[in-house]
């Protein structure tokens, strides 16, 4: 029998540094009150988090939304604040020179000078203590015969290559995968077999990260989460909602079901042993809705659909699996659905010397009146920057 409250305790959930900041849609950007101003303040909002929930002490960073001159400094800031510095995002998507595309842009100027900064994102991971660099590109094409398919795979895999042989000792890059967005016609990473097959070919420092937004509506996740452990090849998770395209709502808001589906194939493969790897990220934006408390739900929604995994009778859906019994092994999963496990998490966080309730405890804290009365003129996320 699995002891389910240990597996939750050594669950961690990274906070993204960009949930701190103000973000919104390309319509407008809302400005909240008290965020954050610079890096350090985001750190500031994350060890909150991870204060009243116990489960979130990585903070990723994004590169040059987070730039400062000293990343060691950072680093040791997020130490003392009782955190650490999680992936390190790239970020090749917001530069004129990347309209064509960044690694796997025509011109082996513009080619270059993505793949210098992806190097320099490994320099901070150095700096950092960071193990992980998740590589996004935005890149594709928008109409029909733009530029050639192939040969955009051939440099991106260039890239990819010249990134994968600068990784350290104990470093690995996660290859992220979307749909679509912002390119329209064909985007040169949009699927996890794209990015499962480069990755396979690279080595075992490169993995998939699977962020739950960038699929189409009906893809069933599971399946690919599934698939990727049982190959070694999931790296991760950035954890988010939609209902209709990228939407970067709350995780576990839009489909809870969905996300239980998903943490069942975690637990199903071993995911949640440390050992594994699997990441366990955030990657959303609070636009309406104030931050902190938006991030406190966020890891208490993955720490709920990961108890409800957790609590299926694996011995039970076995056997009933076995006997082609439909009814019963549905009925065994979804009874853990459907199992109310907040006062199990509540045991969880008061044994761990928590309040049962982060909502409740961070608005009792104070610190939202703090930062509203210290910080004035909060800075971007970084969308519309
Ligand atoms: C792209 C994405 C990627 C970026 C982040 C800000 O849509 O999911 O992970 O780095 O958003
Ligand atoms: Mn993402
Ligand atoms: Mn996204």
């Amino acid at each position: 029998m699995t002891d389910i409250k240990a597996v939750l305790r050594a669950q961690h959930i990274e906070t993204p540094s960009w949930a701190y900041g103000n973000s919104g849609t390309r319509f407008k950007v809302f400005a909240q009150r008290g965020v954050p101003r610079d890096p350090y303040e985001k750190l500031a909002d994350a060890a909150q988090v991870h204060a009243f929930t116990g489960v979130a002490p990585t903070v990723a960073l994004h590169i040059p939304w987070d730039k400062v001159d000293d990343y060691a400094d950072l680093a040791r800031h997020a130490r003392e604040l009782g955190v650490g510095i999680g992936a390190i995002n790239s970020n090749v998507f917001q530069d004129d020179d990347y309209m064509l595309g960044s690694v796997t842009h025509p011109s082996a100027r513009v080619r270059r000078k993505a793949t210098d900064h992806l190097l320099e994102c490994v320099d901070i991971m150095d700096a950092t203590g960071s193990d992980t660099l998740k590589l996004w590109f935005s890149d594709g094409i928008n109409y029909p015969g733009q530029d050639d398919l192939r040969a955009r795979q051939d440099r991106l895999a260039e890239a990819l290559a010249e990134v994968y042989d600068r990784l350290g000792e104990g470093q690995r890059f996660l290859l992220e995968y979307k749909l679509f967005e912002p390119a329209f016609y064909a985007t040169d990473v949009p699927d996890w077999g794209t990015a499962y097959a480069h990755c396979v070919k690279l080595g075992p420092k490169a993995q998939v990260v699977v962020d739950t937004g960038h699929h189409a509506p009906g893809t069933n996740i599971e399946f690919i989460v599934a698939f990727l452990l049982r190959e070694g090849k999931l790296g991760g998770f950035d954890f988010n909602s939609r209902f209709y395209a990228d939407d970067d709502l709350m995780v576990g808001a839009a489909d809870p079901f969905q996300l239980f589906r998903i943490m069942y194939e975690v637990v199903r493969g071993g995911g949640l042993d440390p050992a594994t790897g699997v990441a366990f990220m955030l990657d959303q934006c609070h636009n309406i809705e104030p931050k902190i408390p938006g991030q406190i739900r966020s890891v208490m929604n993955v720490q709920e659909a990961t108890a409800k995994a957790l609590l299926v009778d694996r011995e039970a859906l076995a056997a009933a699996q076995a006997e082609g019994d439909v009814l019963g092994a549905n009925g065994v999963f979804m009874d853990a659905y459907n199992t109310d496990v907040r006062p199990l998490l509540a045991e969880l966080r008061e044994e761990s010397g928590l309040a049962s309730d982060p909502m409740a405890a961070y608005a009792k804290s104070g610190y939202f009146e703090k930062i509203v009365a210290d910080r004035v003129g909060g800075a971007q996320a970084g969308w519309g920057a």
